[in-house]
């Protein structure tokens, strides 16, 4: 019987990635960094999950010679422009340049009220999950997504299945119980690698991706249920493969 519903937050709870690019070309500025992601070039940087590991890739692109690629100097660079970008994301989040995608409200409200546990399992830092709950979901959004498993306490970005690993222990709930909402293949491979049955609902950064294995793919949650949502799960039970006895 479905008993949780565990959500990625970037692309799947909210659309959030333009807003996250444009932080990031900020924080470039801000260094005095000539780096300028526009969208192509964000969309494919986004193959990468972590706004860190983007970063280093994108150094490695433009410099290849880069040398000392783990070196202390290099690391703290990045720290230090990620530190930057993450403020900037958390104020245009603040400023209202981020809303919920459609249907994922009233699906979390109406689950809450059901009983329904839920978790979030993200590769994006603690303070941006903070920003979008509070601003989005307002002081319910902590009691209705207690559990979070983000870029501090799952450092294995997707696809590695870290987050949604470590979701499931904290719900102390087998992976059959329950569903998993993703918008990216890296997100899709990291909730199937946890055994999860997932719903996905791309964006238009992630629309090209491969969303094999998926339960469902959906233009966004409108109209999904959690009737519904316990009716796909129930279907996908009778119809998962056994395991070997
Ligand atoms: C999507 C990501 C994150 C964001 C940027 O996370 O890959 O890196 O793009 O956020 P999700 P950070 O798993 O929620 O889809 O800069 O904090 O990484
Ligand atoms: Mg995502």
């Amino acid at each position: 019987m479905l008993q949780a519903l565990i959500f990625d937050v970037d692309g799947t709870l909210a659309d959030t990635e333009a807003t996250h690019r444009a932080a990031f070309n900020l924080a470039f500025a801000e260094v005095g960094l000539d780096w300028v992601w526009d969208e192509p070039t964000y969309v494919s940087l986004l193959e990468v999950s972590g706004g860190k590991e983007r970063i280093l890739q994108h150094w490695r692109q433009v410099q290849p010679d880069l040398l000392d690629i783990d070196g202390t100097e290099v690391q703290d660079t990045v720290a230090r422009i990620h530190e930057l970008k993450s403020a900037f994301y958390e104020q245009a989040v603040h400023d209202g340049a981020v809303a919920l995608r459609p249907g994922v409200l009233p699906l979390i409200a109406g689950a809450h009220a059901l009983g329904l546990r839920m978790a979030i399992a993200t590769t994006t830092s603690p303070m941006n999950v903070a920003a979008l709950l509070r601003t989005a979901f307002g002081p319910e959004g902590a009691r209705m997504l207690p559990i979070v498993e983000d870029a501090s306490t799952a450092p294995l970005k997707k696809p590695h299945p870290q987050a949604y690993q470590q979701a499931l222990r904290r719900l102390h709930l087998p992976a059959q119980a329950c569903l998993a909402f993703e918008d990216s293949g890296n997100g899709l491979q990291a909730a199937r690698g946890a055994g999860l049955a997932t719903v996905v609902t791309p964006t238009r950064f992630t629309a090209h991706h491969d969303f094999n294995g998926a339960l469902r793919v959906l233009p966004n949650l409108q109209a999904v249920t959690v009737d519904l949502l316990r009716e796909w799960h129930e279907r996908a039970g009778s119809q998962a493969p056994t395991t070997a006895r």
